[in-house]
């Protein structure tokens, strides 16, 4: 049930003092060895001594993604690239990607950060474990990889990709974890039922899936379809990649892992430091990593801290499942939206299918939002009433929700392109 009991459960007090130590070390550490750092901190009046610990955590500057990119690729590093043993890089959606170095003890720390995070979804070393996370540059298929490997589970190094194959070697291989993102496992569910294969030609039990938001409706559809267990795993490559934080088995918010990571929550606007329980952005510091160690590092995430004690055991603060980014909600005509919210409220109606897109575009300088929803094949066929109604209840569910006219487009099923990785939930082509 616990990969590493001693500090997933660790007393509360013993482990601030544990984020002070790790706090107050790192804080050194960048300031004599990254002259970025060392620059902010000098212009705040700021030495390593004014930091003792996590209570001064506040007056530590925010690192950004631009930050990051502009002492791209390596600027921010806190050891010689020498010490370097891998790099992976997020991909941007505009400019030079965002570069992460791991020192050999952050592959070492990375690999037990993971390794909690697939016990935490209900690997053990019997697991067969099928990875269908993108192996590269990107974070999740050499993470969990490494996780898994720690575990001692049984690999299938897969990455994402050529779904007819994915199934038939789920079947064959006798997997019992599928580790992807869960647009992706939505899209295997389909294939499956294409292919005319049958839940019980699987052995498959869990799911650990994550790197884009999900809500509660879609889980429900994934653990239906697959009749699994699936698990929302939460981590950013910036900070380590996955095994920031992770869902127990009570799937009630992700633990994050404090013993290596100090999260805040902050107001996106002014940055403030927001109360318990408060929504906004989440904000990471990093206090074990040598690499790229990072002071409140702004994820942009949004998010909650419950530190209320979890019925698993873990002490450790859960975070609220991640619903969006400042940088995916789209602003039209004024009005903030989150594709996670039109998801949330379509589950809800529960007669579309999970696939959905929204298209913003502005017409003689009015912000128009379309909203494609796929249908099954069954109900496109129907007559056009039941089509109709549907549309209106949609739209009126929609409308209200979000105080926005918006018009929905029910489309035919595979109309919206199907992601191996990442979806992509929005068009914008305003020019703005
Ligand atoms: O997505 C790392 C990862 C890989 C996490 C595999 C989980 C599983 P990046 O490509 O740098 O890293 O993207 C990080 O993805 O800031 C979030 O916006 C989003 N994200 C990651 N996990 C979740 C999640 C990986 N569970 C960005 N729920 C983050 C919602 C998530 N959003």
């Amino acid at each position: 049930m616990y990969w590493d009991k001693a500090h997933e459960c660790m007393e509360r007090e013993q482990l601030r003092e544990l984020q002070s130590r790790r706090l107050v070390e790192t804080v050194r550490r960048v300031y004599h060895n990254v002259p970025y750092y060392r620059q902010r901190m000098q212009e705040m009046g700021l030495v390593p001594e004014d930091i003792n610990g996590v209570e001064d955590l506040h007056k530590l500057p925010f690192t950004t993604k631009q930050d990051l990119r502009d002492n791209y690729p390596y600027g921010t590093f806190a050891v010689p690239l020498s010490e370097i043993v891998r790099i992976h890089a997020s991909s941007g959606t505009t400019g030079k990607p965002t570069v992460v170095g791991y020192t050999r003890k952050d592959i070492i720390t990375w690999s037990e950060l993971m390794a909690r995070t697939l016990v935490c979804g209900g690997t053990t070393k019997d697991s067969v474990i099928q990875i269908a996370y993108g192996y590269g540059l990107f974070t999740g298929g050499l993470g969990v990889h490494y996780g898994a490997e720690r575990i001692g589970a049984s690999v299938i190094p897969i990455s994402g990709g050529n779904t007819k194959r994915q199934i038939m070697i789920m079947k064959d291989f006798g997997t019992t974890v599928l580790a992807c993102t869960p647009s992706y496992a939505l899209h295997i569910a389909e294939t499956m039922e294409e292919m005319g294969i049958k839940r019980e030609e699987l052995k498959l039990q869990y799911g650990i899936f994550g790197a884009e938001p999900w809500s509660e409706g879609m889980r429900r559809e994934i653990e239906s379809k697959l009749q699994i267990s699936a698990i929302d795993i939460y981590g950013l490559s910036e900070v380590i990649g996955p095994g920031v934080a992770s869902e127990c088995q009570y799937k009630c918010g992700l633990h994050i892992f404090e013993d290596h990571f100090i999260p805040e929550i902050v107001d996106p606007e002014t940055g403030e430091v927001l109360p318990e329980g408060e929504e906004g952005e989440l904000v990471i510091t990093t206090i074990t990593k040598e690499g790229l160690p990072l002071i409140r590092y702004r994820t942009r995430d949004i998010s909650a801290l419950n530190y209320e004690p979890c019925k698993c055991g873990r002490t450790h603060v859960r975070m609220k499942k991640v619903l969006g980014r400042t940088d995916d909600m789209i602003i039209v005509r004024g009005v903030n939206v989150f594709p996670s919210q039109i998801e949330s409220i379509l589950m809800e109606i529960g007669q579309t299918e999970p696939h959905y897109l929204l298209v913003v575009d502005r017409i003689n300088n009015l912000d128009v939002l379309e909203i494609w929803v796929e249908v099954s094949n069954k109900l496109f066929s129907d007559e056009v009433r039941k089509l109709e109604e549907l549309n209106r209840r949609i739209t009126n569910e929609i409308q209200s929700a979000l105080g926005l006219s918006v018009k929905v487009k029910l489309v035919e099923p595979k109309t919206i392109e199907r992601s191996e990785s990442k979806a992509r939930r929005v068009i914008d082509r305003r020019k703005l």
